[in-house]
């Protein structure tokens, strides 16, 4: 076979693709029928694919290129490292300067006494080693029954057999054997689509409710953690009403129940605090971090662990870790982006320039006839489709219908806007410049648009009953 290039002709990478290549979350079929699109390359907030488009990437890849694309300085990092030292574990009391000093650097960034950084080579990894830690801990500190982790329907958080099963993805469940034992789920803090009657105050004291009416069924002896992301990405940006999170923590302080914050969207900038923890004002025992950590330009994901756990944990032996946890060139370029964030200011600029004008223009889309609901935390949002405003009525067709028009009249206007059933969301690089965020909304108006006309003309424009 001959050389498999950027020159080859999309069709040719396409019938290659479909030959070879499965595809996380996809209908293997129905893809090879459209055939993938082909990125090429990508600059700052911009995709070029194999026809020669420029796409606006509103997604920021994952949720992760927080800095943006095409940064030199990261390749440099990256070549120097492989060079230096391309690959040593720090298993078996051995360790190296990328994983000491970006360790270092996560103990100055995150808040309180979050000191201790447990490494791996993704989120799914991170979370994986959350359960076993925190089951771990509460055995060593000599209450075994302490076992269960208390999630959220519609969380995601990751999808390997453990961090699948604290995730509340029922489609994820359905297959392979999941949820473990020992992880219970409680209904997510979605005022818009689950508020029925209350007002979002009242709504967020009830769902908060619920994690105590949990503890106190399943017995405050079994618990282990409460694990939430500060805001949800993956199950549509669902931003919490004001009263949920002081009530939660009222209650994992009351029970001693551990808060593991999953800051694998939230975390490095995408709320306009370093951590997401910090913007909804919660005090976590960990953190997990990976995306942003390192904006996507190597896998990398770890576990920010409170002093209490580090010590107890420290005090034995956790029978745990990863080929790759630390791994020194992911390390290298975590830290790089670290001080690309830092020395540029980006979280200042998300702060004071990017956040407040997406805000502004964001939320104008209510304006349009198709969104009942636009909701952003500094640099995520979302909106809700609705054919009916007032009664924050769903579609009569099956859920993501619409949502999945409007995904394809996105792609068509070059924008990347995703669809989480029939909501649409956007997670742009944190580095995106207001004359970016324009073009941003002016293709999401022009999408809405196509898609509601064709909603209408295909006869979706339906509540249901
Ligand atoms: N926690 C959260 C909050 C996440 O969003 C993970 C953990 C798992 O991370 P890894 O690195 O193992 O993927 C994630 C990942 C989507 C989408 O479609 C979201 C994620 C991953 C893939 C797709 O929104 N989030």
């Amino acid at each position: 076979m001959g050389a498999i290039t950027n020159h080859l002709p999309t069709a040719e990478l396409q019938a290659l693709d479909s030959a070879h290549h499965m595809h996380p979350f996809t209908a293997g079929d129905e893809l090879a029928r459209k055939g993938p699109r082909v990125i090429t390359r990508a600059k700052g907030v911009w995709l070029n694919d194999s026809e020669g488009t420029r796409i606006l990437d509103a997604m920021a890849g994952l949720w992760c290129v927080n800095i943006g694309y095409g940064r030199d300085e990261l390749a440099e990092v990256a070549a120097r490292q492989m060079r230096d030292l391309p690959y040593y574990n720090t298993f078996f009391q051995t360790t190296h300067v990328p994983a000491i000093a970006l360790a270092s650097k996560i103990a100055e960034l995150a808040p309180g006494d979050l000191n201790h950084v447990f490494f791996a080579g993704s989120g799914s990894e991170a979370n994986d080693t959350n359960i076993r830690l925190v089951r771990t801990y509460w055995q060593m500190k000599g209450k075994p029954g302490k076992s269960v982790i208390i999630s959220r329907k519609n969380a995601y958080h990751g999808s390997s057999v453990g961090s699948g099963s604290l995730g509340g993805m029922s489609g994820m469940h359905a297959q392979g054997g999941m949820p473990i034992p020992d992880i219970h789920h409680i209904n997510q803090p979605d005022w818009w689509s689950e508020g029925g009657d209350m007002t979002p105050e009242e709504f967020g004291l009830a769902r908060a409710a619920e994690l105590e009416e949990a503890i106190l069924e399943l017995g405050e002896d079994r618990i282990a953690a409460f694990i939430a992301e500060p805001v949800q990405g993956a199950g549509g940006v669902i931003v919490a009403p004001d009263t949920y999170w002081p009530e939660v923590q009222r209650i994992c302080d009351k029970y001693e129940i551990l808060l593991i914050a999953d800051e694998v969207i939230c975390g490095f900038g995408r709320t306009g605090n370093w951590f997401g923890s910090q913007t909804v004002g919660i005090r976590p025992h960990i953190m997990t971090i990976a995306k942003g950590l390192s904006s996507g330009y190597q896998p990398i994901g770890g576990s920010v662990i409170c002093d209490e756990i580090a010590e107890t944990i420290g005090g034995g032996e956790f029978n745990h870790g990863y080929t790759y946890s630390g791994h020194p060139v992911a390390s290298a370029v975590a830290l790089e982006n670290i001080r690309i964030l830092e020395e540029e200011n980006v979280i200042g600029h998300v702060r004071d320039v990017a956040a407040p004008y997406l805000k502004e223009k964001w939320e104008s889309l209510i304006d349009h006839p198709m969104v009942g609901e636009a909701r952003i935390v500094g640099m995520m949002g979302s909106i809700a489709l609705t054919p009916d405003k007032d009664k924050r009525a769903k579609f009569a067709s099956e859920p993501g219908t619409v949502g999945y028009i409007c995904r394809e009249r996105c792609f068509s206007n070059e924008l990347i806007m995703r669809h989480v059933g029939d909501r649409m969301i956007i997670s742009p690089p944190l580095v995106i410049s207001r004359d970016e965020i324009d073009i941003l909304i002016t293709r999401a108006c022009t999408a809405l648009d196509e898609a509601y006309a064709k909603v209408r003309e295909d006869g979706l424009w339906k509540a249901a009953p």
